[in-house]
C-alpha cells in the first residue's frame, strides 16, 4: 500500500517539514518491503514520547509494574544477548576486512534480508523516530533515525538518546545521517520473537545503515546503541577521531577543588559500570564515548547516549547504592528480563530472598524450572537489564550534556585475570598505553561462554564492534594521541587477582586505584617504573586506603598485589604476539612496544634472578 494511505496527515506533514528526499525515499522503500498496517512519525514533542510509552503498554510489549512509571519488557528466552553468529558487514563480492570481522557478500545478504523483511510488519504499526548521537547541536553530533515495529525499542531509545527530529530539519536535505531498520518479527502470545532462527543483523557501512530482523534483545534492536556503534567506528576512523566502547566519569577527590574526567574501556564482567559509578564520582556516560581534539589540541569526550542500558545483576545497596536507590524509586524505567511477582521485581544478586514462583523471561516460572536443554532457569537472566535516563541519578555529572564534551585526564583499560597483572598501573607513554589497550584480555568466568580460566583477547573492549582492520584502528589511536598537545594518561586495571581461590582485593578497593590515577594526572604521586609500566608506591596507597576507605593496607598486601609476575607476563605477550603476527597492517610502533616490553621483562628476570619480583625491589 502507498505510504500516504498508511501515515495520516500529521505524519505526512512531519516528513514534509524535514525537506529531505533521501529520508522519504528510505521510508517509502521499507514500507513497501515490510508492509505495516499503519505508519507513525514521531518528533521531539512530549506528545510523541507519551504516545510511544502508551503504545508499548497497549500492544503488550511492556507491562506496568507496582512502582509508578516502572514497566517490564521480556525478550524471547533464546534472545538474551547479541547474536554474534548472525551479524555481518555487507561487502562487495570477494572483499574482506579482516580475519576478525564477519562479512557477507552484499547481494547475497541483501537478497536474504529482503526475503525475511517481506511483510514482516504485517498487522503492525511502523514507528519512525529521529535522534542525535552525542549532545545536540555540537561537533560530536551525528544524526540517526530508526524505523521499527517495536514500541518498547522506541520507548527505551527515548530514554537512552537525545531526540533529533528538529536537528534533522537543519540537514537541508543532506544524506549525512545513519539509519536503522528493525523488526522484532512475528511475536507469540508472550509477545516475544517467534522466528529466533531468522535473527539477523546486516551492517552496511557505505550507506551508513543497519538492518536488524527478528531481534528483541536491546543490544541488537536498540538501533542507536551497538548497531550504530559500528557505523560510528567506521566514520571516526575515516575522520580522525575516536569512537570507543567507554564510560566517562568525573572523579572528585575529597578536599580538592577539582574534577578530573576519565574514560574507560572494560570487556564484559571486568567492572566497567562499577568503575564509572564509584561514590566519589559523577557519571557522564556508561557505555559509548566519542573522543575528539578541541581547538586547543586537548582531548575531549562526550557521551553518545543520555541514558543507561545497564546490567541489573548484582546491583545491591552495599555495592551500588546510587543505582539501587534509583531503580527502586518512582522514575521512568524499563526493566528487561527480571522476575515479576505481583507487580514487584526481583533480580540475581539484589540481596533479597526470592519468591518461589512468578513470571520471567521463560514465561510462568517456578523454582527448579528447567529449559528445553535441561538447564535450571534462574530467577532472572544474568544479562537482565534496566533502561533509565542518566539525569535520574543522584550522581549525574553537570556536564553530561555539554556540547563541548568534557576534558579527558585519563583513560583506563580494565582487564580481568587472576594471576598476571597488577591492580593498577600507568603506561609509559601514549603509544605504550595504546599497546596496553590493544592487548586487553579478560579471563572467562562462569558467566561468559568459553572455558573458565581461558583468556579472551578484546582490544580496547571493542572487538565485537570493529568494522575496520585492527591495524587501521590501532594506527589511528596512536596518531590521535600524537596530535594532542597534552594527551590523557593511560592506565590499566585488574580487580580480579586471586590467591588460593580468594580475591586479593575487596570490591571497593577500586576507589583507591581511581584516586591514585586521579592524583597522577595532577602530578600528585611518584611512581615506580617496572617493565610493564608505572605502579603506585606503598606509602601513597597506605594513606589513600586510610583516607578513602578507613582501611589498614599492609605492606604484605601491597607486595602480593603489585609483584611483577614475569613468566606469566611473558606468556601473555606470547599470546598477544600470536594474535598480531602476520600483518593486517599492524603499525611498527605496536610491534616495537611488544618487543621492548618483552626485553624489559627478560632483563628484570636476569637482574633480580627470579620470576616474581616484589615492587619494593624496583
Ligand atoms: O552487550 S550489549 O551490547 O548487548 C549491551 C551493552 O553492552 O550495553
Ligand atoms: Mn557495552
Amino acid at each position: 500500500m502507498e505510504l500516504s494511505k498508511l501515515i495520516g496527515e500529521n505524519g505526512i506533514k512531519l516528513l514534509q517539514e524535514l525537506n529531505n528526499p533521501y529520508v522519504m525515499e528510505i521510508i517509502e522503500k521499507y514500507v513497501e518491503f515490510c508492509k505495516p498496517e499503519k505508519v507513525t512519525v514521531l518528533d521531539d514533542s512530549k506528545k510523541s514520547l507519551e504516545y510511544v510509552r502508551k503504545l508499548a503498554l497497549e500492544n503488550g510489549e511492556e507491562k506496568a509494574l507496582k512502582t509508578k512509571d516502572h514497566t517490564i519488557h521480556f525478550d524471547n528466552y533464546y534472545d538474551q544477548a547479541r547474536d554474534r553468529a548472525h551479524t555481518w558487514i555487507l561487502l562487495p563480492k570477494g572483499k574482506t576486512i579482516s580475519k576478525h570481522i564477519e562479512t557477507i557478500d552484499y547481494d547475497e545478504g541483501m537478497k536474504e534480508a529482503t526475503e525475511i523483511m517481506d511483510g514482516i510488519m504485517k498487522g503492525k504499526e511502523m514507528l519512525i523516530a529521529f535522534y542525535c548521537l552525542g549532545p545536540n547541536n555540537s561537533k560530536f553530533s551525528i544524526l540517526a533515525f530508526q524505523i521499527t515495529d517495536s514500541a518498547t525499542v522506541i520507548h527505551q531509545q527515548n530514554l537512552l538518546y537525545r531526540n533529533g527530529y528538529e536537528e534533522f530539519k537543519h540537514l537541508n536535505g543532506s544524506k549525512s545521517f545513519f539509519h536503522v531498520i528493525h523488526s522484532a518479527g512475528e511475536l507469540n502470545e508472550d509477545m516475544t520473537t517467534k522466528n529466533i532462527d531468522k535473527r539477523r543483523v546486516y551492517i552496511d557501512l557505505n550507506e551508513e545503515r543497519v538492518i536488524s530482523l527478528n531481534n528483541q534483545y536491546g543490544g541488537s534492536s536498540i538501533g542507536l546503541k551497538k548497531l550504530s556503534l559500528r557505523l560510528s567506528i567506521s566514520k571516526a576512523n575515516k575522520e580522525d577521531w575516536l569512537c570507543e566502547h567507554m564510560f566517562i566519569t568525573g572523579v572528585h577527590p575529597k578536599g580538592k577543588d577539582r574534577v578530573t574526567y576519565f574514560t574507560g574501556a572494560f570487556p564484559s564482567w571486568c567492572g566497567k559500570t562499577s568503575t564509572a559509578m564509584i561514590e566519589c564520582q559523577t557519571i557522564v556516560g556508561d557505555d559509548i564515548a566519542f573522543l575528539r581534539r578541541d581547538e586547543n589540541g586537548q582531548c575531549v569526550a562526550a557521551n553518545v547516549e543520555q541514558g543507561i542500558f545497564g546490567v541489573i545483576k548484582d546491583v545491591c545497596p552495599e555495592d551500588d547504592l546510587v543505582l539501587y536507590k534509583a531503580l527502586t524509586a518512582p522514575k521512568e524505567i524499563v526493566f528487561n528480563n527480571v522476575l515479576v511477582v505481583d507487580g514487584g521485581i526481583y533480580w540475581l544478586g539484589m540481596g533479597k530472598e526470592f519468591p518461589k514462583k512468578g513470571f520471567n523471561h521463560s514465561g510462568e516460572w517456578y523454582e527448579g524450572k528447567k529449559d528445553k536443554e535441561g538447564k535450571i532457569i534462574d530467577v532472572s537472566h544474568k544479562n537482565a537489564r534496566f533502561t533509565l535516563r542518566i539525569n535520574e541519578l543522584d550522581n549525574a555529572d553537570e556536564k553530561a550534556d555539554d556540547p563541548k564534551g568534557v576534558p579527558v585526564g585519563g583513560i583506563i583499560y580494565g582487564g580481568r585475570d587472576s594471576d598476571i597483572s597488577v591492580p593498577v598501573l600507568q603506561s609509559l607513554s601514549w603509544a605504550h598505553g595504546v599497546f596496553i589497550g590493544a592487548s586487553l584480555e579478560s579471563e572467562s568466568t562462569v558467566a561468559t561462554v568459553g572455558d573458565e580460566g581461558a583468556m579472551e583477547h578484546n582490544p580496547m573492549a571493542n572487538m565485537d564492534f570493529l568494522v575496520v582492520p585492527l591495524g587501521v584502528y590501532i594506527k589511528n589511536h596512536i596518531k590521535f594521541g600524537d596530535d594532542l598537545s597534552n594527551p590523557p594518561l593511560i592506565f590499566a586495571t585488574n580487580y580480579f587477582l586471586k590467591e588460593k581461590g580468594k580475591f586479593l582485593n575487596a570490591k571497593n578497593d577500586k576507589k583507591v586505584w581511581v584516586l591514585w590515577m586521579e592524583g597522577r594526572v595532577h602530578n600528585g604521586y611518584e611512581a615506580i617504573e617496572t617493565p610493564v609500566g608505572c605502579i603506585p608506591k606503598y606509602h601513597d596507597l597506605k594513606n589513600l586506603f586510610k583516607e578513602a576507605l578507613n582501611k589498614e593496607y599492609t605492606e604484605e598486601d601491597y607486595i602480593k598485589q603489585f609483584s611483577i609476575r614475569i613468566t606469566k607476563l611473558l606468556k601473555k605477550l606470547d599470546r598477544i604476539e600470536q594474535i598480531y603476527k602476520g600483518g593486517e597492517g599492524i603499525p611498527e610502533t605496536f610491534h616495537k612496544h611488544l618487543e621492548q616490553q618483552k626485553h624489559r621483562l627478560k632483563d628484570a628476570m636476569e637482574k633480580y634472578g627470579k620470576d616474581v619480583v616484589s615492587p619494593l625491589e624496583f
